[in-house]
């Protein structure tokens, strides 16, 4: 993408207002503008590191479920079937359609989800199922802030299990389990998994995946030895009911919790030197819940041998809009975003130091053609603009390399390759910079 034909309004200064790094950063940069209090338009960087997040979650929930997508607006009846419409309180969007129908735009899906499997599943030979759908919620939050971070409208990734029995709904747990540890591994970041309360969800098993930053909402309160367990399991099958539980017990079995769960006495236990204390992102939760919505709504299947089922349930959710914030508080400097690759808008950014120099442009015009033909998504600073400001925009926007194409360095035949992240710089003649950037 050439930057002289896109919409990327990079502010100046640092926006006003915001009070965490992210939220500075995504504003400043040109991802997101507020529309409303905790409500926000994705411009196009932010739109594909959203999408790029939204895949890498996407193909980490094919390999244990299947994909649906359920509307955002709901019917209050399916609430009220569940036992849950007037309990909800103030944080759900209630709204009248203009037959005076009461509707909601979705908090979450529980109720609607169950609806559905209840009117097509009738046998327990149709069971255990895993669906998901990546769709934006509403919660009237009281307070919205530090940006994407805790928006009222956000895209979540909730998926729902349904098992014959507490054991199977367990495995579906810890298959999620495994799934989010590999997910959030895939976009560059370690989510530790921490007791968790259930809350409105409802349910006695749950965990928060929690991403160390000093300016997350929680507190925590961890055992050091969490950082040396193999949380991701390369190589463990989803079929292993076995080795799944045992990861279980080992990613849970060490104390990680946060201030709502956290209890003295058995932090007490943990070895002064290895206790850990800090802040931190909830960037996702599971819960496992029985039989609170099935039983509620009448979801029943035929057993083996004829009495009928009520099918235990869990839920997970990951905040796809939160990580965009989270992956930011996690990987940043002075200098602005520091992408890791996977979630990065694009992979390289080409600066021409002087857009007035025919040379410097045919380098870069060459460059950006080669780096399209390869597959490579580069951003290419072609506006006529001082180096200086092309390059601490590049720097903001995060990208994680940067080629700077300049007449000093063509004289010599050579470009320079930066990465963002070490800010290490390579001078390569321009056929190395492609190899090296296609690689
Ligand atoms: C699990 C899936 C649920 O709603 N029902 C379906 C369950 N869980 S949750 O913890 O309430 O939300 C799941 C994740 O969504 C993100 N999230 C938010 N992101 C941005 N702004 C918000 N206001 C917000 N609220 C929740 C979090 O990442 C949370 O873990």
């Amino acid at each position: 993408m050439r930057l002289s034909q896109s919409f990327l309004p990079v502010l100046k200064e640092s926006p006003a207002g915001a009070e965490v790094a992210s939220h500075k950063l995504m504003l400043q940069a040109g991802l997101i503008r507020q529309t409303s209090s905790g409500i926000y338009a994705w411009l196009p960087l932010g739109n594909r590191v959203l999408r790029k997040i939204e895949q890498i979650v996407r193909e980490e929930q094919d390999r244990v479920g299947q994909e649906i997508l359920m509307p955002t607006i709901q019917p209050a009846d399916l609430w009220k079937e569940s036992g849950r419409y007037d309990a909800y309180g103030p944080e759900m969007l209630r709204i009248n359609d203009r037959h005076g129908r009461e509707m909601l735009y979705g908090p979450t899906n529980e109720d609607m989800v169950t609806a559905l499997f209840r009117d097509d599943v009738k046998s327990y030979r149709e069971l255990p199922r895993m669906l998901y759908h990546i769709q934006w919620k509403f919660r009237d939050e009281v307070r919205p802030r530090f940006g994407v971070m805790r928006g009222r409208e956000f895209l979540m990734k909730d998926a729902y299990s349904f098992d014959l029995d507490e054991a199977g709904a367990k495995i579906s747990y810890y298959r999620q389990l495994l799934a989010y540890l590999r997910t959030f591994r895939r976009m560059g970041i370690r989510a530790v998994p921490m007791q968790a309360d259930s809350g409105p969800i409802g349910g006695k098993l749950s965990h928060e995946f929690v991403v160390l930053a000093p300016s997350g909402e929680s507190e925590v309160f961890y055992d050091g030895k969490i950082e040396e367990v193999d949380l991701e399991r390369e190589g463990l099958s989803y079929d292993d009911a076995e080795a799944l539980e045992a990861l279980f017990r080992e990613a849970t079995g060490v104390y990680a919790r946060t201030d709502e769960t956290h209890e003295e006495r058995y932090w007490d236990a943990v070895p002064a030197e290895r206790q850990r204390t800090g802040r931190g992102i909830e960037v996702g939760h599971i819960f496992y819940f029985g039989i609170r919505y099935s039983e509620a709504m009448g979801l029943k299947v035929s057993g083996p041998d004829g009495t009928m089922l009520v099918p235990h349930m869990g839920s997970y959710g990951i905040g796809v809009s939160r990580l965009v914030g989270a992956i930011i508080e996690a990987s940043h400097d002075d200098n602005g975003i520091v992408w890791p690759e996977a979630v990065a808008p694009y992979k390289v950014g080409i600066v021409t130091m002087r857009a007035d120099d025919a040379d410097t442009v045919a380098a870069a015009e060459r460059i950006y053609a080669a780096l399209g033909e390869a597959g490579v998504e580069a951003l290419y600073d072609d506006r006529d603009e001082r180096g200086g400001v092309k390059l601490g925009g590049m720097d903001l926007m995060g990208l994680p390399w940067q080629v700077v194409i300049g007449p000093r360095g063509l004289k010599d035949g050579v470009v320079e390759v930066k990465n963002r992240k070490s800010g290490e710089r390579e001078q390569l003649t321009i056929e190395d910079a492609i190899a090296k950037l296609s690689a």
